[in-house]
């Protein structure tokens, strides 16, 4: 493929304009809270879709948009996905978990019980695509595959919260059984499973402090 570049003029912003944008963004993006108590009201499946191609705009490696997503809103393979992910919690909290990791999930509260993946309407599986499979069936290789994949995921996850639903960010380990139940290829990596929806009515958050600009960023 050769290189054959097409004009890009996207609209001029003012900087005042731009700031009024962000601080607004701002104000949006501090509401943001992970979920994992939801209410099993309905997600269109149009919102999903439209999240999705939002996501399938982030930026990645090479071009080759490494992503594929698995929306799943049938009950039986959530229920099948629960049994998994639960079996496999109970392993990681009851056996694996060094003492310093549970220390640092006690101020979440979580625990190996998952009613979330079968309460929330819609669970998204993210896919890492770690090469490619060209027609006559060889490897092309990906480039910065999990720098790709999580910056879709953010983009995801920012749209579905400014879409007013909510979502976790989980990651049950080891989740490779989500390949089979998605019936994905070898060359796919379940990287995060996302429950999506509304939050209960009665849903409560970790009371939790986001770092002051001071502690993320500095100017030199
Ligand atoms: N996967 C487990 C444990 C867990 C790990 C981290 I790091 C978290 O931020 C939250 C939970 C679970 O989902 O309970």
């Amino acid at each position: 493929m050769v290189y054959k570049p097409v004009p890009y003029r996207p609209p001029r912003v003012s900087p005042t304009e731009g700031l009024r944008r962000l601080r607004e963004d701002y104000e949006t993006a501090q509401q943001r809270r992970t979920v994992r108590t939801f209410s099993p009201d309905p997600v269109p499946r149009e919102m999903i879709e439209t999240a999705l191609l939002i996501a399938g705009t982030a930026p990645s490696g090479a071009h080759r948009q490494p992503w594929h997503f698995v929306a799943i809103g049938d009950a039986d393979t959530k229920a099948q996905i629960k049994r998994e992910v639960e079996q496999a919690e109970r392993d990681f909290y009851e056996r694996r978990a060094p003492k310093e990791w549970l220390e640092a999930l006690a101020p979440l509260g979580t625990d190996s019980r998952k009613d979330y993946l079968t309460v929330a309407p819609w669970l998204i599986v993210v896919f890492r695509r770690d090469y490619d499979l060209s027609e006559d069936g060889k490897r092309l290789k990906n480039y910065y595959m999990t720098e790709s994949v999580g910056i879709a995921v953010g983009f995801l996850l920012q749209a579905l919260h400014r879409a007013g639903l909510v979502a976790l960010t989980h990651t049950p380990a080891p989740m490779t059984f989500l390949r089979d139940i998605c019936e994905r290829p070898v060359n796919e990596k379940p990287f995060v499973l996302i429950p999506v929806g509304y939050p209960a009515e009665d849903c409560v958050v970790p009371d939790l402090a986001r770092k002051p600009l001071s502690e993320i960023a500095e100017f030199r």
